[in-house]
């Protein structure tokens, strides 16, 4: 750092020394004390209420942190410092979420084992989180790679698998041939592999997959039980995606039954023509030979397309007819059956009753291949042309004539009131080495020949053994399939030769559950204890990005409830409040990313301005849930505001050891101004406020005012109230840990304080109740007093004469007249 004319800076009168001395001397001493260590149910400490804080933890990237990431751990570690000064006892746990693709990636290119490259990165994570003075129970530190976690992730699997919640399944996956490996949907663009540009096939392929749709109306209704951003919610809602309506079968000549789904039962009299997916397993029955080369030929084309492509709305619609016709369960009318793309297969039944005069999607199919379209619902959204036999349901709203309807339908046995979900089961089985083992064998001979079998609990850890290549096989199995001596195995039982499952799991496993192992992160008996969960409960406090709304939020939800069917956890939601925070751009209003250059590495910024200045400008940018930009100018303002506290505590920057200004002293709140004792309290009344809020940024200009006024009555008085520094220090403290433990040690504090009392205000004097109201004497306004807004008015009368400037102008004359216009004017005629 250099001053305004560039020198090299001495320490005479420049902070800066000062300021990187003491985020190590803060650092050290937490560290050496473990002051953050969380007590466990039954220690001292555990008698107080907890509160349970938790960051998204992250993925070690090579990359290291970027100012980004802070903006979330900076806000919930105010809260933790806050709560803990509130008499909470406080659990703030950070760990690493660290399988995945970029360290075999790397393993990939490098050679490295994932192992190395994720120990080195964590390293470098957990300096630079330390660098921030983040409060972290660090002896609570997860690693989902740790063989002492994943053994629990796998026993979880277990579990899941006993009650039915995991299966196999031959599931279509993107194979590419020429690549020798299944693709993500995103790594398939209009049918080619991204990389390289080669065709890509579905292919069905053997899976695991957790039965989540078991769950699906509980992760819809339980989520009116959280606070959580409406946003949030909705997305979820959308991605169940519940629907109700009806399923109704359609007769077939072959004797078969075709169903389908409907959320419109109240349409059927409109069918005129039927549709289902070309992968249906009645396709092939259904065909005729004469059609049989068409449909052939169809399928085949639909197999090159994703579901996104199939079901585009801007995309014309395609089909071809199978030459069979079903029968309508009402009217007995024969309707021709198609076989159209834009029918999935994984949605209700894979098949469709084409009402063209009242779906759109039906409308463009009917319109485009000449079939009928038959209005059944008048402009009043009344059934028409409907009645059938006894069914009289012409005249009705739709939703009544549906319910009939559907009534019908059941009475006949041709249908039945259904609901349906959008949420698919979740897929967990990934062709990769990177990834907890699955723990299950299958059997190769013997009886039990064909047969899986889950791993006993005391064979767990399955651990993943060394390899020399992490490269998938090209036969799309995993690369664990290549190492011989780990998947060839005797089933310790039975002594049948088998063969250990090589699909490993996907990176979203350990983080289902990681928060619930925080509570009592070194058991090794449980995966955690009745006693932790029954103390912690439940996270009251989850931060961290938008973007995993409907990925990580759903599944450990799932978890959670699976846990609580179980009677392991006692609440059904596992996170009670959560925020997410905005997105931190580059200083060009762009995501920051390494390819736009406009990435700021807060090592940088923290060496230059030390770790206080970085919290505090963070948090000072705008809204913690609003995306802004990094304004490296907004910085110097933070940084003065600190340096002025500084300043105003311990007078200039020497090469001496700092020691508190001489002229703090012990004075009354009595004496102080009005002005001050109002900012003082309202400023307590209104930081308390905002943190609990998580409103930080205006936590800090009440932080910048009240400095600012007593400054005011320092550069009048040349002096400074002990009383109010102690008690900004600790209003501080939660935003600028390192400079205000320094002032709180110099005030003659033996203890950090993290555990001092939170200052509490007095709401009589806070500007609320207090208004300043001018005081004229014969008509000139000679004084201004504070005053509480019910003051009645002989009181104020006693107050106002006492005033010295007011006496100076009355003179000793006698009043004529005392005039109090409430809360605007005294006015004094003498
Ligand atoms: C007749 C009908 C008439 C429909 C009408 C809609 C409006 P949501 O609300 O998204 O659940 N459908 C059913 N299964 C399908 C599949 N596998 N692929 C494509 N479309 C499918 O949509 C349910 C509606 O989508 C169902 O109700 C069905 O069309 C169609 F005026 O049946 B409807």
């Amino acid at each position: 750092m250099s001053d305004s004319n560039g020198n090299p800076s001495s320490n005479q009168n420049n902070p800066s020394k000062f300021i990187s001395t003491i985020d190590a001397k803060w650092q050290k001493f937490w560290d050496d004390n473990h002051t953050f260590r969380t007590a466990n149910p039954g220690e001292a400490g555990s008698e107080k209420p907890k509160f349970y804080c938790l960051d998204m933890f992250p993925y070690p990237s090579g990359e290291g942190l970027h100012v980004g990431h802070p903006l979330g751990y900076i806000a919930t570690d105010i809260i933790s410092r806050f709560k803990r000064m509130r008499g909470f006892n406080v659990l703030h746990p950070m760990g690493w979420d660290a399988f995945g693709l970029p360290a075999e990636q790397y393993a990939i290119q490098k050679g490295i084992h994932p192992t190395i490259t994720t120990q080195k990165n964590i390293q470098t994570y957990k300096r630079q989180l330390s660098s921030l003075g983040l409060s972290y129970d660090w002896s609570r530190e997860i690693n989902t790679t740790d063989p002492q976690y994943y053994k629990w992730t796998q026993w979880i699997f277990k579990h899941l698998y006993t009650r039915g919640l995991a299966y196999q399944a031959e599931i279509p996956v993107n194979w590419c041939p020429a690549l020798g490996t299944v693709l993500a949907n995103d790594e398939v663009i209009d049918g080619k592999s991204e990389r390289g540009g080669h065709p890509v096939e579905r292919r069905p392929m053997r899976q695991w997959v957790l039965k989540i749709t078991e769950y699906a109306e509980r992760l819809l209704k339980d989520l009116d039980l959280v606070d959580w951003p409406e946003s949030t919610k909705e997305h979820q809602r959308n991605w169940i995606g519940r629907s109700e309506g009806a399923r109704v079968q359609f007769g077939l000549d072959t004797g078969d039954h075709l169903e389908v789904f409907t959320t419109r039962p109240d349409t059927l009299m409109g069918v005129t023509f039927m549709a289902i997916a070309p992968e249906h397993p009645l396709v092939a029955r259904l065909t005729t030979s004469s059609q049989k080369s068409f449909v052939d030929a169809y399928i085949k084309e639909a197999a090159r397309k994703s579901d996104l492509q199939r079901t585009d709305l801007a995309k014309g619609k395609s089909g071809v007819f199978t030459g069979a016709f079903a029968i309508h369960p009402l009217s007995k009318e024969r309707i021709p059956v198609w076989v159209a793309d834009y029918i999935l297969m994984n949605y209700g039944t894979g098949a469709i009753m084409g009402v063209p005069a009242h779906d759109e999607r039906d409308k463009e199919f009917a319109e485009m291949f000449h079939l009928d379209i038959k209005p059944v619902i008048d402009s009043e959204e009344k059934l028409i042309r409907s009645d059938i036999g006894s069914l009289k349901v012409n005249g009705q709203p739709y939703k009544i004539g549906g319910q009939m309807i559907t009534k019908e339908l059941e009475r006949i046995g041709a249908g039945k009131a259904t609901i349906t979900y959008k949420l698919r089961d979740w897929l967990f089985a990934r062709q990769r080495y990177w990834g907890e083992p699955i723990p299950v064998i299958h059997v190769i001979d013997g009886p039990d020949r064909g047969k899986s079998r889950l791993l006993a609990d005391d064979e767990l850890p399955i651990e993943l053994p060394p390899v020399e290549r992490y490269e998938p096989t090209g036969s799309g199995e995993s690369p664990l399939a290549a190492v011989e001596s780990w998947v060839n195995v005797s089933d310790s039982i039975t002594g049948a030769k088998a063969k250990r499952e090589v699909n490993t799991m996907p990176g979203s496993a350990g983080s289902s559950w990681y928060f619930l192992r925080y509570m009592d992160p070194q058991n090794s008996k449980a995966a955690w204890s009745a006693e932790a969960e029954k103390y912690w409960q439940q996270v009251d406090l989850y931060v961290g990005g938008a973007e995993h709304a409907v990925g990580h939020l759903l599944y450990s939800r799932f978890w959670h409830k699976v846990f609580f069917d179980m009677g392991l956890v006692s609440q059904p939601e596992p996170f009670k409040k959560l925020v997410h925070q905005g997105l931190m751009q580059g200083e060009d209003g762009e995501k920051m990313s390494k390819s736009r250059g406009n990435v700021v590495n807060p090592d940088n910024v923290i060496a230059e301005y030390g770790s206080d200045t970085f919290r505090l400008f963070e948090m000072f940018l705008g809204p913690l849930e609003k995306s802004k930009p990094w304004q490296t100018a907004n910085i110097e303002g933070v940084y003065r505001f600190l340096t002025r506290y500084l300043r105003l505590c311990i007078g200039e920057f020497t090469d001496q050891p700092a020691s508190l200004a001489s002229y703090i002293g012990d004075i009354p709140e009595s004496q102080w101004p009005q002005k001050l004792v109002i900012e003082f309290h309202k400023t307590i009344e209104q930081v308390t406020g905002d943190i609990e809020a998580l409103r930080m940024n205006t936590a800090i200009s009440a932080l910048m005012t009240l400095l600012n006024e007593t400054y005011v009555y320092f550069n009048e008085s040349k002096k400074v109230p002990r009383q109010l520094i102690e008690t900004f220090t600790l209003l501080l403290a939660p935003f600028a840990p390192h400079m205000s433990e320094e002032i709180w040690q110099l005030l003659g504090h033996k203890q950090s304080h993290t555990f001092a009392k939170w200052p509490s205000f007095d709401s009589s004097k806070t500007q609320s109740s207090q208004i300043e109201v001018p005081v004229q004497v014969n008509g000139k306004v000679r004084d201004k007093v504070f005053v509480d807004r019910n003051i009645d008015e002989s009181a104020l009368k006693a107050l106002v004469l006492e005033r010295e400037l007011v006496k100076k102008w009355i003179d000793g004359k006698p009043i004529k007249k005392f005039i109090y216009v409430k809360e605007r004017l005294i006015s004094v005629v003498i």
